[in-house]
Formats: C-alpha cells, sequence, structure tokens
C-alpha cells in the first residue's frame, strides 16, 4: 500500500509546500488530482477513458471546458503513472480497436486500470498566477469495476445480517429460479454441524453458480455480492473466497457456520478494506457511468436491481451522515458526476429525458450526497458519439431520428429509437417497448485530429476538473 501524501512529500526534497497536492518544483506549480472512474461491467468506462485522453492530449472538441476555450490550455502528455502495482490502463490498444482500418470496441476489460495524464496551462486563478505563469496538473485517472463498490456496504453488516439480506433477495424474482440450486443445497446442510472444508466448497461453488447465472439473466441482475466472487483476480481459489451466506443463528465455535463466518471476515478485511484503502479513500473526484439505456432494454426487473444497484454503490459517498466509512479513513471525494452513457443511442431532442430519468435513479442518495457538501451533478453524454440526429419523413410526420451503422449491419441505417419514458415505469402487461440499438465506432477516426467526436465530455470535464484548472 502507498500512502500518498507523505511519499509525495519525501520526494519533493526542497518543495515549496502550499497545501496538501499542490506543490511547487523548479518553479513549476504542480498539483495532482485523482479521478475515479466507475460503472457496472460494460457501462462504458474503457470508451471513457480512452475517448477522455484522446481529447485530452488533442484538445480540439473541448469547447466546453474553460482552460480550453479561454485559450490557456497549452498541452497535455501521457506520463509514467506513480502506482508500479497497479496495471496500466492500456489506452494505445484502446484507441488503435477504435480508430484502425477496422474499428471495433475494445474487449472488455476486468479489474483495475491506471494512467497520469499532465496537463500544462496558464493559471487564471490570481494565487497560482502570481506563483508561476505556467503550472501542471497530474491527472491520475482510476478505472475500477463498479462491482467493488458494491462490497463497500459489507463492511458495517455481520455474517448474520448479510446472510438473512441475501437469502431473502434470493428467494424473490425473478432471483429464486437463478438460486434454487443453492437454495435446494442449503436446505439439506446443518449450519450447526462441525465445519468440513468439502462442504463449504460445495456451498461457494452453488452460489458463485447463482451470480454467474443472474449476470447472464435476460434481465441483466446488477446486484451481484461478494463483488469478487465473479472477478476474483488474485484471491481465486483462496479461502477467503470460499464461503456462502448461511440461513438462521449464530452457531458456536467449530461449526460450518463458524468456518464461514471467518472466511467473510477475511473477505471483509482483506480485500473490501484494502480497496478501499489502497484506493478508493485516494480519490479526489467521481464519476459513475450508468448505462440507462441498458437497463430499459433490460425490462423491470433489470431495471428495479440496477436501481438497487446503484443506491448500494452510492453508499460509500454518504461520508458523514452514515460515519461508518469515516472510521476507516475518511474519503476526500467532493464532487461526483452521475453520467448517462451511450446517449448518442437516441436522438438529441432526448438527452434531456435521458438526465431527468437518471435523476430520479440517483436523487435518493443525490440529496443525502450534497447533504455532506460534496458536490453532485448529472449528465447524458456519449463518449464516443457513433450516429447523428437526422429528420426524417414517416407517414406525413417528421421523425427526430438516428443515422449510424447498428451493430452487426455494414451500412449506415436511419432508425428511430422510441422516446426515454419520464420515469423508470414499464407499461404493465405488455412486453418491454425499449429496445434502443447499439452501433458501430464510426470509421475515418485514424486521421482524427481533434480527438474523438463525442456529446459533452467537455462539460464532464469541466465539472470534475474545472477548479483545479483555474
Ligand atoms: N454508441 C456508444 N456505445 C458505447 C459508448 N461507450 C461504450 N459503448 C458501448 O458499450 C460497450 C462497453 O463499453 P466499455 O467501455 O468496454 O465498458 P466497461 O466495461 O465499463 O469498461 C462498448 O463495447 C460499446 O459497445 C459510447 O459512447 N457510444
Ligand atoms: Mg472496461
Amino acid at each position: 500500500m502507498r500512502i500518498p501524501v507523505f511519499n509525495d512529500l519525501f520526494d519533493a526534497g526542497t518543495r515549496f509546500v502550499e497545501r496538501a497536492g499542490d506543490l511547487v518544483t523548479g518553479g513549476i506549480l504542480e498539483q495532482d488530482v485523482r479521478l475515479g472512474v466507475t460503472g457496472l461491467r460494460r457501462a462504458g468506462k474503457t470508451v471513457f477513458v480512452t475517448a477522455l485522453v484522446d481529447n485530452l492530449l488533442k484538445a480540439g472538441r473541448l469547447p466546453f471546458l474553460d482552460v480550453v476555450s479561454s485559450g490557456r490550455f497549452q498541452a497535455a502528455r501521457l506520463r509514467p503513472q506513480p502506482d508500479p502495482d497497479v496495471p496500466r490502463f492500456d489506452v494505445e490498444r484502446y484507441l488503435a480497436a477504435l480508430t484502425g482500418p477496422e474499428p471495433h470496441w475494445p474487449e472488455p476489460t476486468r479489474g483495475i486500470g491506471q494512467l497520469r495524464l499532465s496537463l500544462r496551462y496558464r493559471p487564471n486563478a490570481v494565487i497560482k498566477r502570481t506563483l508561476q505563469p505556467v503550472a501542471t496538473l497530474n491527472l491520475d485517472i482510476v478505472d475500477y469495476p463498479g462491482e467493488w463498490l458494491l462490497d463497500l456496504p459489507l463492511l458495517r453488516q455481520s455474517f448474520a445480517e448479510w446472510s438473512t439480506l441475501t437469502l431473502e433477495l434470493a428467494a424473490r424474482p425473478p432471483r429464486d429460479e437463478l438460486s434454487a440450486a443453492w437454495r435446494g443445497w442449503l436446505a439439506t446442510v446443518d449450519p450447526g454441524a462441525p465445519a468440513e472444508e468439502e462442504t463449504a466448497r460445495r456451498g461457494a461453488a452453488l452460489y458463485t453458480d447463482y451470480l454467474h447465472a443472474c449476470r447472464r439473466s435476460d434481465n441483466v441482475l446488477s446486484l451481484i455480492q461478494p463483488g469478487r466472487f465473479l472477478e476474483p483476480g488474485e484471491w481465486k481459489d483462496a479461502p477467503l473466497l470460499t464461503f456462502c451466506p448461511l440461513p438462521g443463528e449464530k452457531r458456536g465455535r467449530g461449526s460450518l457456520w463458524a468456518l464461514m463466518e471467518e472466511r467473510y471476515e477475511a473477505y471483509k478485511a482483506k480485500v473490501v478494506r484494502g480497496f478501499f484503502s489502497e484506493h478508493f479513500a485516494r480519490l479526489d473526484r467521481q464519476i459513475v457511468l450508468i448505462d440507462v439505456l441498458g437497463a430499459l432494454n433490460s425490462g423491470p426487473a433489470g431495471m428495479s436491481d440496477m436501481k438497487r444497484a446503484l443506491e448500494l454503490s452510492l453508499e460509500p459517498f454518504r461520508h458523514g451522515s452514515a460515519g461508518w466509512l469515516d472510521w476507516l479513513f475518511g474519503t476526500k471525494i467532493d464532487r461526483v458526476l452521475f453520467a448517462a452513457t451511450k446517449a448518442d443511442h437516441v436522438a438529441s431532442h432526448q438527452h434531456n429525458s435521458l438526465r431527468h430519468l437518471l435523476d430520479r435513479l440517483v436523487s435518493d442518495a443525490r440529496s443525502s450526497i450534497r447533504f455532506e457538501g460534496a458536490q453532485v451533478d448529472t449528465m447524458a453524454i456519449a463518449a464516443l458519439k457513433c450516429t447523428e440526429t437526422v429528420v426524417s419523413e414517416h407517414e406525413g410526420r417528421q421523425l427526430r431520428c438516428v443515422r449510424g451503422v447498428p451493430i452487426g449491419r455494414d451500412r449506415p441505417t436511419v432508425l428511430f429509437p422510441g422516446e426515454i419514458p419520464e420515469n423508470a415505469d414499464f407499461p404493465p402487461g405488455r412486453d418491454n417497448p425499449y429496445k434502443f440499438m447499439a452501433f458501430q465506432p464510426p470509421d475515418n477516426l485514424a486521421h482524427e485530429t481533434r480527438g474523438l467526436p463525442h456529446i459533452r465530455l467537455d462539460q464532464a470535464l469541466q465539472f470534475l476538473l474545472g477548479d483545479y484548472l483555474e
């Protein structure tokens, strides 16, 4: 584990420390900021970070980023990242996929990735300007799975509490069918019986199968706990992933219950707390990417599951109110942006509705975060704009449609994607009316000198980093 501020100070030598994170080195004002990029699987993290880096390197499509529009931006450069033990975000590979001769979406990524970009700019702020005419902002971008955030609430749940909640959820449709084999097995075991490794392994395997089934199901259920059961990384086959929820009361020493509880606590201590202190607690700013259109496509069950997952993953941001994270390390995140991704799947006049729908989804969590002093905003964005909005005539009516190459086709098509509902309601008793199509990345991006085309990426950056670039 690396303790950021202290290391920076040790490295700093004779640097003059203005405030934690602001250093004047060799005559240049230098600041560090850590931006967390998260979201559930396929929310659009890889594409977002890739587009962000490309757009900052080229700076030709960022009219709403103040430092650029005011002419104070000088240059951005990729730099070696400061954390040697975190995998690098492979931006060159993802850019090559998107801009190569046969443009395609990057392969799905797993786990965490990190990148450092240094931005040089002329400060506007009087204090910075009087110190130096040119300043550097070291932007550390950390892409990590939203599934890991879903684990943070475990820190305040005992094994008995977590077991009860998880079993209740598993018994309700549509999860009841997916969990039938695991719950059938539970009915045959006695949690008070002497602990056997074989029994623990069997329970963990069946429970993991159930979590995989949730993810694969037509409804794409988002609420998966513990997250590492599906993405074990370095913990594969470790005993701390070999447990599952158990019904009933706490049992005595040497019982299966005691063994499972011990492993659950080990998972919290090693995996969850480790992620929290090494990554989450060090972030300054956070963007949470949400595939709202995908959730609409997945129908009522998928949507409500996603809402619950969203609520849970927002808990860690409610620092101060609950207090349960504060005793650990405390978080420093003071701006959080929730962004509905892939806005280019719908016509531009629908972007407002998309944002409103997102607002409703996060509204509860949002008000409590604002209450604690962190600034929160929502936006509808597309990291890579793959369609144009066009007007098409249909039975004498003018319809606003999108034009792009749908996945699986080879030529541009004009589609009417439908309208986004005011709230997350689905018409009762009918088939799901939402079916937003996915598109291929546009071709001819190889020689794009201004940066990848996007929707409101610059506004997102202005909210997340604008004050650092003053
Ligand atoms: N049209 C469009 N599709 C996107 C955009 N961002 C992501 N996607 C789609 O969503 C998929 C998942 O994106 P990715 O960044 O790999 O998600 P991650 O798992 O969160 O890293 C991609 O393969 C694309 O199909 C976007 O801005 N526009
Ligand atoms: Mg990814």
